[in-house]
């Protein structure tokens, strides 16, 4: 066994993951059954360049965890003769990721235009959120919060019927760049707000009663890079002194146990937490926003994927937090809804133990200033296509996780006082 890994190692020494070509990458699924087999795929991911999908990074890696991971063509057999060897079971999620990426893009709407069915590039996005503002004045509002790392403004939407006092919800898109479905549902809930707005009661009454910050795409500049050079891009773009590695994970960048478990104090990794918490131009950005408006903001919903998940604080300690009845309550009626369209299950529950326990992360910050309802979601799929979700799936996905999202505004509408 051990021979066999450092053969894989002398093999792969070279070896780097593609920036553009995925041909003959595979994504294995295994779920290791004890400490011994965690330790296996810890060899493997020390030996070859292993990209995890879930978890996110080999140090969040537990006995009877689903993990899956992506591999280099060139290692792709010897991989699969490893686990075979080593008795861990496993599934090849994913035989042929270019394939898998090619199918991404299989919407029929056959437009180089803004679509709410398809995966929309930066510029095009920016675009939109001119275009929306300015076709929907009396909804939606644009405003830019800070900048990216690269320089690239960070646009807000503000969405909602003025008048006096009211109180808002806070909902982000795109914290991981590799996360394509999130930014859609961004785009996708301002459309309904919009369209729907004085023809569905449910509609016109929450934006009568709140506003919703929009936050299209926090990690802009990796958002940019996942469709330049490299599609599974997860961190920022930032320069890491005394590294040759780039990026920090914006959702380990928050003041919430900082770096103390769940994340990693090396640069290369992709749940690297950063310099210091806020490090980043995107999460301090976010940060100051949601600080400005403390008083307003009630409830703070991060959109990521994939997994089918709807996890509340906290991640950062396997403590519960103190409204824990009232959010379990909460996630388990907004998980019915969203499954009452299409029959999609999703698991609920503290991010600690629901996933993995990992610090830094924005909902666990946004609950300790006082924001009581705050949720992450972790969109489709649970790994078929993973992070290359097809864009037939958008729309639904963007509906269903919009009752579910609907379903926690009229709550917290109906609990402001
Ligand atoms: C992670 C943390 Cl640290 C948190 N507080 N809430 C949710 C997650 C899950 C996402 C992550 O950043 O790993 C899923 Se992509
Ligand atoms: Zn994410
Ligand atoms: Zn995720
Ligand atoms: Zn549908």
């Amino acid at each position: 066994m051990w021979a066999l890994l450092v053969l894989i190692g002398a093999a792969a020494a070279s070896a780097h993951l593609q920036d553009s070509t995925f041909d003959g990458q595979k994504v294995f699924r295994v779920i290791p059954q004890n400490d011994e087999q965690v330790e296996i795929i810890n060899s493997l991911a020390s030996n070859i360049q292993v990209d995890f999908w879930q978890p996110d990074s080999v140090t969040l890696v537990r006995p009877k965890m689903q993990v899956d991971f992506r591999v280099e063509a060139s290692e792709a057999f010897e991989v699969e003769d490893l686990l075979k060897q080593s008795g861990l079971e496993y599934r090849v999620l994913i035989a042929d990721l270019q394939a898998a990426l090619d199918a991404q893009f299989d919407s029929r709407a056959r437009t180089a235009a803004h679509s709410y069915e398809k995966y929309n590039d930066w510029e095009t996005i920016v675009a939109w959120t001119a275009d929306i503002a300015a076709q929907n004045p009396d909804l939606v509002s644009r405003s830019v919060i800070g900048e990216t790392y690269e320089g690239r403004p960070i646009y807000l939407l503000k969405v909602g019927k003025s008048s006096p006092n009211k109180k808002a919800i806070f909902i982000d898109c795109g914290f991981h760049a590799r996360e394509w479905i999130s930014p859609a549902f961004c785009q996708w809930f301002v459309k309904e707000a919009v369209e729907t707005y004085g023809k569905d009661t449910a509609t016109t009454t929450l934006l009568d009663k709140l506003d919703f910050y929009v936050l299209p795409v926090v990690n802009i500049d990796g958002y940019v890079y996942t469709w330049t050079t490299n599609r599974m891009w997860r961190k920022t773009r930032s320069k890491n002194a005394g590294s040759i590695c780039i990026g920090t994970d914006p959702n380990r960048n928050f003041n919430a146990g900082w770096c103390t478990i769940g994340a990693s104090k090396n640069p290369c990794d992709s749940t690297y937490c950063g310099s210091a918490p806020e490090s980043e131009k995107e999460t301090k950005a976010l940060a100051d926003f949601i600080r400005e408006h403390l008083s307003t903001i009630k409830a703070y919903l991060t959109i990521h994927s994939y997994s089918q998940l709807l996890l509340f604080p906290y991640s950062y300690t396997y403590k519960l937090p103190s409204d824990y009845q009232e959010l379990n309550t909460i996630a388990r009626a907004a998980s019915e809804q969203l499954r009452s369209l299409h029959n999609t299950k999703y698991t609920y529950g503290p991010g600690a133990e629901t996933i993995y326990a990992a610090a830094g992360g924005s909902d666990d910050w946004a609950y300790d200033q006082g924001i009581k309802y705050s949720f992450t979601f972790e969109l489709r799929d649970t790994g078929r296509y993973g992070f290359l979700l097809p864009e037939s799936q958008i729309k639904p996905t963007c509906e269903e996780t919009l009752l579910a999202v609907k379903y926690i505004a009229n709550y917290v509408l109906n609990h402001l006082y």
